[in-house]
């Protein structure tokens, strides 16, 4: 497997090139123009400014996380065609410096979702923190108030700059059904697959995070049997999965290690983390050490060893450890750890 490590550009993150190039076995970071709203090309010049400072410190940008895809693609309505044509458009520009892998994700409105970026965890670390409860309780629109108030509750796709749209968007999904929205990237992966198979670039998709409807919003990137059908729409190896094991893992009813194998020639890129269930429903993301949390970490490497993995994988969330100060879940010291950890399996079970 190759190590990579997720970096969100010298404005934007905590944590510097030159910390990253100290972490033992990473060749590359993951890496994205986040100020490119969703259905953007993303322009030439920008990517290659990117590419440079990779360059500068000897780091390959092969996997993007994510280019972000417009809510009328997931929609599926008429201006779709002109928003997957900057798609694919971006998908050749991003060829053209030699990027190998596109993580994207299709869950309508936003991306994951938490009730508290800085749970608690026995050891007086925090991490992020997701209460079933309060989610399930909570008035959407209730909820887009109430960020806007308090700016400090923002998750991804909550920005404020976006919630005069989100009334809008809640209202256009009311109709929308689980089967349309496949039917939605089915529409949206037959017309992009051929263009990345023609420019050598894998599409990976990323897991709904949690795995269930949220807000009354369908989600369908969540279990196995879904993954599979996402495969075979198009049945083609540019697309793939990026197997979250954390984002999946939330659920019971998920087996990751089984998941490895059964999708073994479509996992483009991995992400590892260990998450800790509660009876209740809820869930906190903790080290990635196997028994700090309930996935089994060290099986799940052992599973990409006997696929013989030779795809891109990165550490998930860590918690925030040692006072550092950095984007939720996005910190430098306990994803550093989970690396050394993930490393160590790995060197164990290659080496035996
Ligand atoms: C969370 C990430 C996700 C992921 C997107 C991919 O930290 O795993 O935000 O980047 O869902 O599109």
């Amino acid at each position: 497997m190759k190590m990579v490590f997720r970096w969100f550009g010298e404005e934007n993150d905590s944590v510097t090139l030159s910390q990253i190039k100290q972490i033992p076995s990473v060749e590359g970071v993951v890496w994205a123009l986040h100020d490119i709203p969703a259905g953007e090309v993303w322009p030439l010049e920008r990517i290659q400014e990117y590419k440079d400072l990779a360059d500068e410190y000897g780091f390959h940008q092969d996997v993007v996380e994510s280019v972000n895809i417009h809510e009328s693609i997931k929609l599926g309505s008429p201006e779709r065609d002109a928003y997957i044509d900057n798609y694919i458009q971006t998908v050749k520009n991003l060829a053209s410096v030699g990027v190998k892998v596109i993580c994207y994700n299709f869950m309508p409105v936003f991306d994951w979702v938490r009730t508290d970026l800085y749970g608690r965890l026995p050891d007086g670390s925090t991490a992020l923190f997701y209460e079933k409860e309060k989610v399930e309780n909570i008035d959407p629109i209730e909820l887009v108030r109430l960020i806007a108030a308090n700016p400090e509750y923002t998750m991804p796709g909550w920005e404020p700059e976006r919630l005069e749209i989100l009334q809008d968007l809640f209202t256009a999904y009311q109709s929308l059904t689980a089967d349309d929205l496949m039917e939605n990237l089915r529409y949206f992966l037959e017309r992009v697959i051929p263009v990345c198979e023609a420019n050598d670039v894998r599409l990976a998709i990323h897991p709904d995070d949690p795995p269930w409807e949220v807000f009354g919003l369908p989600r369908i990137v969540t279990t196995q049997e879904r993954l599979q059908q996402i495969i075979d729409l198009v049945d083609s190896p540019y697309n793939g999965i990026t197997l979250c094991s954390g984002a999946l893992g939330v659920r019971k009813d998920n087996n990751i290690v089984e998941m490895i194998h059964a999708f073994k020639h479509r996992i483009h890129f991995a992400h590892i983390r260990n998450v800790k269930l509660m009876e209740n429903g809820d869930f906190i993301e903790t080290s990635h050490l196997t028994s700090d949390g309930s996935l089994p970490i060290d099986q799940i490497v052992k599973a990409y060893h006997e696929i013989g993995y030779q795809g891109y994988v990165r550490p998930d969330h860590g918690r925030h450890i040692w006072e550092e100060v950095c984007r939720p879940g996005y910190g430098l010291y306990d994803r550093a750890l989970g690396i050394m950890y993930l490393m160590g399996l790995w060197d164990a079970y290659q080496n035996k």
